[in-house]
């Protein structure tokens, strides 16, 4: 590879010796201990350190060459960012994770118990969250230039217990130990405004400028935390902002003796960066979240300019020097901030600031999901941004009068695209103003944008053929297979070489090796210890006694009804009833795992989990049951429980209603980590699908449009559940209480949904589903057959290294180029 820039100057050395010196030095130094009273975390402490410095001399360097060289900046706003922990990902980054695992050793210490003490950033909720982390690697990895820009939350995601069966969430104070992979910037910080009022003037030249006045502030200061790119050439930034009061900055509020006001003052305003909406949908139209998402977005914008400004004084290059990526409609202010400071700040004409703001902004949408589609009451919206509502009504003018200008007489069309909906409480549609704003709009799998185009954007697809294209996820290698399995990473690479890594699809050339029963062998026996580490790791922490002669069947993400967890019970119980009735049933044993959040407000996703304790109750304690069914529910699914479990997959869940899952990406991992798939016609699933052969899954189910076909003839769960007799009997055992009998009546609200309306369908699904589930079992039985196509799986998962995504996102929308 061409070396860029100048060479990276090394103080440091990687050599055993070298870095046990770094860690005894960092212990006593850095953390004030010495060996004889040094805790396992000290020791953690001191062996991030030791990495840390390994990563910063490589990060200095890499902005240098950015800055130096010009190069066009890649920004990727989010409010989330699920990084998950950060020491053997950033050993394994930099080629180091031998000598550093020896040193630890050598100094008498358990490497695993030494990392298990890292405390994970979990900055995020679910999908959108671990995206932004895989994309920031492959940037890395791929040498772009790519900056992350989010919120240094104080509490992120929480903790979630399990008490009696019923998920109980506890804050997460994760940085109460101090965290070692961040720097603060105490010069780094920007005023951010809230409230008051604009007036409009006429200037010396006579044009209209408005001013915002009488505003509050609150000051974003940021942290820097380093993203290492694997070979470790690159490594680049996420900038994080914290709330800080201006309070301590203005000398005024002390010296009038309003020294407890102010000081009170202070925390309220520092509250905008405590804590991540811990909902990935239900949470609506909440104050301080509106404030979270422009609160960063300010901050964001101000540096990105100044930044530019050190280099140009020419506006117009701004579009060929950055792109501003929106991780969602969260960032969409953007679109109003970029626009307000170049025509307010810096007194550009509007139009062509205008044309600056869209060529630097692109959008990628989530979710179809109405509820969760970001809308703001316009009162709201002018009470705390007045001027940006200004500025929204003014983009949205101009907008409309050229579409009135294409469509003359289409009023309808006008309604529907405007960014203000209109109703019983006006709106501002996020979502419209993204795209408006944007050069491009994105989904993340092909189902996912094809339905963009065909339902809530079909208006502006038409408008603007070809702004909306797809960039199908994928997720980053070095953590999903590399990091969390490396039993399996060590086959692959025997087989290989190790060029996998940063071009995943040499995976093809394991394809010979499926028909290898030697490679077979080895394969299977890396799954087996795999299932037999979280088999101890189950039995330690939860005490649950399993069997890896079992099939490992998974399902981990958020819980949500569409992603029907319910189903997947649905098939629990109804074999549960098949081994009641038949005892001596010759089954295939099965190990049933779920794990998952659930949203603190969202009482009938809670309802799903206790229902899941209270089954895997009653299931694991039936003697006529034995090894042949086990569940199991996981508490406080994380990215470190994901590495843990994905590894010992063999069946994995991907069973949304066909049309609402927008991608996934756990369906990727398991893949990758040699797990089959049994899902539906949803999401990336179905491009898993064009990779691997349907013959090497297990798909079922209604297609998306038949979905929407369904919905539109209006559905009536009764007739399906009277005409099967597994599904009857698997409701009525739920609904008679028999696994809550200290109240009989708990699952009514689950039943319910069942059994009126069934908007997601599940009851019409069942039966393909559980046809699917016993080709599952036949195929299991011929395990040589089966670890053939697992083997298959791994081969054909080349597309969904998220570096491939982001080489996409590079050509097709930043304009950046990919070596
Ligand atoms: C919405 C809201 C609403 C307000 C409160 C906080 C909050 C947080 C997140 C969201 C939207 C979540 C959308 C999301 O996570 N989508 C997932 O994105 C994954 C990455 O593209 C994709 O694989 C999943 O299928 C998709 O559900």
């Amino acid at each position: 590879m061409r070396r860029i820039g100048p060479p990276v100057v090394k103080l440091l050395d990687d050599d055993v010796e070298s870095i046990k010196y770094s860690l005894a030095s960092h212990l006593l130094y850095s953390v004030g201990k010495e060996p004889i009273n040094a805790t396992a975390r000290d020791w953690f402490m001191a062996a991030a350190y030791a990495v840390r410095d390994r990563v910063t001399e490589r990060w200095m360097p890499t902005l240098n060459r950015y800055y130096e060289q010009d190069q066009k900046r890649v920004y990727y706003m989010s409010m989330e960012f699920l990084i998950g922990r950060t020491l053997t990902n950033a050993m394994i980054s930099l080629g180091i994770y031998d000598q550093v695992k020896e040193a630890i050793g050598q100094l008498g210490l358990d490497f695993d118990e030494v990392v298990g003490w890292e405390v994970e950033a979990a900055l995020g909720n679910g999908g959108l969250g671990r995206l932004a982390a895989c994309l920031l690697d492959s940037m890395a990895a791929l040498n772009i230039a790519g900056f992350g820009y989010g919120i240094r939350y104080d509490y992120g995601m929480f903790t979630q217990h399990v008490e009696h069966g019923w998920q109980v969430e506890s804050p997460e104070n994760w940085l109460r130990y101090g965290n070692p992979w961040e720097f603060a910037r105490p010069g780094v910080i920007y005023p951010v405004r809230f409230g008051g009022r604009v007036i409009h003037y006429k200037d010396v030249m006579g044009h209209t400028r408005a001013q915002w006045m009488d505003a509050e502030e609150v000051m974003a200061m940021a942290y820097d935390v380093p993203i290492p790119g694997h070979g470790g050439r690159t490594v680049n930034n996420l900038r994080l902002w914290s709330a800080k009061s201006t309070r301590e900055f203005d000398l005024k509020y002390f010296n009038a003796g309003n020294y407890i006001e102010a000081v009170r003052d202070k925390n309220e305003s520092e509250t905008l960066s405590k804590v991540l909406y811990p909902s990935d949908m239900t949470e609506r139209g909440k104050e301080l979240r509106f404030k979270q998402e422009y609160f960063f977005v300010a901050a964001s914008i101000q540096d990105i300019l100044a930044r530019f400004r050190k280099s140009h004084d020419n506006w117009d290059m701004l579009p060929e020097r950055v792109a501003i990526q929106l991780n969602d409609t969260h960032p969409a202010m953007v679109v109003a901030e970029l626009q307000r400071v170049l025509v307010d700040e810096h007194q550009l004409d509007w139009h062509r600031a205008w044309s600056l703001t869209r060529r630097c902004c692109a959008y990628t949408n989530h979710t179809l999901m109405s509820e969760a589609l970001e809308t703001w009451p316009v009162d709201l919206f002018g009470r705390i941004l007045p001027r940006h509502l200004e500025i929204v009504y003014q983009i949205n003018h101009e907008f409309l009068q050229e579409v009135r200008h294409r469509h003359p007489g289409d009023s309808e069309l006008l309604r529907r695209v405007s960014v203000v909906a209109e109703g019983d409480e006006r709106r501002i549609r996020m979502a419209h103003l993204a795209v408006v704003g944007s050069h491009k709009v994105n989904g993340v799998a092909a189902i996912h944008t094809g339905l963009m185009k065909s339902t809530i954007f079909s208006d502006f697809d038409h408008l603007s053929p070809g702004k909306i294209t797809n960039k199908t996820n994928g997720v980053t290698p070095r953590r999903w297979l590399l990091g969390a399995n490396p039993s399996l990473a060590k086959l692959i690479t025997g087989a290989i070489g190790d060029n996998w890594v940063t071009h995943l699809h040499e995976l093809k050339k394991l394809e010979p090796f499926a028909a290898d029963k030697g490679f077979r062998a080895e394969f299977a026996a890396v799954k087996r210890a795999n299932k037999e580490h979280l088999t101890d790791v189950i039995g330690q922490r939860l005490g649950i006694d399993l069997t890896a002669d079992s099939l490992f069947d998974v399902q981990i993400k958020r819980i949500h009804e569409y992603k029907r967890q319910l189903l997947n019970l649905l098939h629990v119980i109804s074999r549960y009833n098949r081994i009641r009735s038949n005892p001596m049933i010759d089954l295939v044993p099965r190990t049933i795992i779920i794990g998952g959040k659930a949203a603190p407000g969202y009482a009938l996703a809670k309802l799903i989990i206790k229902l899941v304790n209270d089954v895997a109750d009653v299931v694991n304690n039936d003697p006529l049951v034995g090894d042949k069914l086990k569940v199991v529910f996981v508490p406080n699914y994380n990215v470190s429980t994901a590495e843990l479990v994905m590894p010992a997959a063999e069946l994995s869940e991907q069973i949304s209603t066909a049309g609402t899952e927008a991608s996934g990406t756990g369906n990727m991992k398991m893949s990758m980590n040699g797990a089959l798939t049994i899902g539906t016609w949803d999401g990336a699933n179905v491009e898993i699908c064009e990779e691997v052969g349907e013959e090497n899954m297990f798909l079922f189910g209604l297609t998306a449009q038949e979905v929407a076909r369904i919905r539109i003839d209006g559905y009536d769960p009764v007739p399906a559940i009277n005409a099967n007799e597994c599904l009857k009997k698997a409701i009525e055992l739920i609904s008679s209480g028999y696994f809550s009998p200290d109240q009989p009546d708990r699952f009514q609200g689950i039943v319910d949904v069942l059994t009126h309306g069934d908007h997601y369908l599940l009851t019409a699904d069942f039966p393909l589903y559980l046809a699917a589930q016993e080709r599952v079992d036949q195929l299991y039985r011929d395990t040589d057959e089966w670890n053939r196509r697992a083997i298959l799986n791994v081969a054909r998962m080349g597309k969904f290294s998220s570096d491939r995504t982001v080489a996409e996102y590079a050509r097709e929308i930043w304009n950046v180029k990919v070596e």
